[in-house]
């Protein structure tokens, strides 16, 4: 079983390393090797267990991109990274580029279709024995937000992720190699992930390591706007999110996958100190 981050000291801290020109926080910024890596080793610095490197953009509305091109962007920065012994997910749901980001050094799949997107990729999971974090997913990303229909969007995710990891565990994947994820802003209404936020712990009680990526992303936009309704841009929505890793540190999950590394960090590291503190 190769390497699921745990810290004795506080929860995970995932970096994100967007290699996209067009991805919705930091798209473009890294798109030369040098500067994705350079970007990679402030975040390890700044205390990141895990960089998570994606090659295609998944906010709402973006169009897909060939696997090739994919794979052209996120290989050359998996291998640089591996070489410094940086660990690394790779966020993708197509099985041709997790399976290549794993022989260059890659330790963790981040599949946000849940296993959805290509039926190959449990087998490439399987056969890595590595860990595989399911998010819920009802689409791609250019049509995702019609789909954001749910009777109660807690009880429904929940259940749709079950059937994800049943669906895994199905293909031979073993049950430690899973982590669970509700997909925050995937086929999603700012109320709906303010709903799963409220009830974190219903998903920590399915017993499975949990993610929590809230990070810049829009919902916190709108929840930040100006007085005429102008959502607060990306660059300025930290704070927000440096609350929900605090909140979700104290929720009960194994990690946060966030943009700006330190905050987080830290947040993570003073909830756990009031955690050990608790009588
Ligand atoms: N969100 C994005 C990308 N990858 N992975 C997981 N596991 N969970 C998420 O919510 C998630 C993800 C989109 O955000 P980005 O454009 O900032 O990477």
């Amino acid at each position: 079983m190769s390497y699921l981050p745990n810290r004795p000291d506080r929860i995970v801290v995932m970096g994100v390393l967007n290699v996209t020109p067009d991805s919705f926080s930091d798209g473009g910024r890294y798109a030369s090797v040098d500067d994705a890596v350079a970007h990679a080793v402030q975040m390890r610095a700044d205390g990141a267990d895990l960089i998570d490197v994606g090659g295609e953009s998944t906010r709402p509305g973006a169009q897909r991109v060939e696997a090739a091109e994919e794979t052209r962007r996120v290989l050359p920065v998996v291998k640089a990274l591996a070489a410094q012994g940086i660990p690394i997910s790779v966020d993708t749901y197509r099985a041709s580029v997790a399976a290549a980001a794993i022989e260059a050094g890659a330790s963790v799949v981040n599949d946000v279709s849940g296993g959805l997107g290509d039926p190959d990729m449990a087998r490439v999971v399987r056969d890595a024995a590595c860990p595989w974090i399911l998010m819920h997913w009802r689409g791609h990303s250019a049509s995702m937000q019609q789909l954001a229909h749910y009777d109660d969007v807690v009880s429904d995710v929940r259940a749709e992720l079950s059937a994800r990891v049943d669906a895994a565990l199905a293909a031979g994947v073993d049950r430690d190699q899973l982590v669970l994820d509700p997909g925050l802003g995937f086929a999603k209404t700012a109320a709906h992930n303010w709903a799963l936020l409220a009830s974190l712990e219903s998903l920590v009680a399915l017993g499975f390591p949990v993610l929590v990526a809230s990070s810049r992303k829009s919902f916190l936009g709108t929840l930040l706007a100006s007085a005429d309704g102008v959502p607060r841009p990306v660059s300025d929505r930290e704070d927000a999110t440096t609350a929900l890793t605090a909140y979700s540190a104290l929720r009960g999950v194994w990690g946060v996958r966030v943009h700006e590394v330190r905050p987080s960090v830290d947040a993570a590291l003073a909830m756990a100190a009031i955690t050990a503190a608790s009588p």
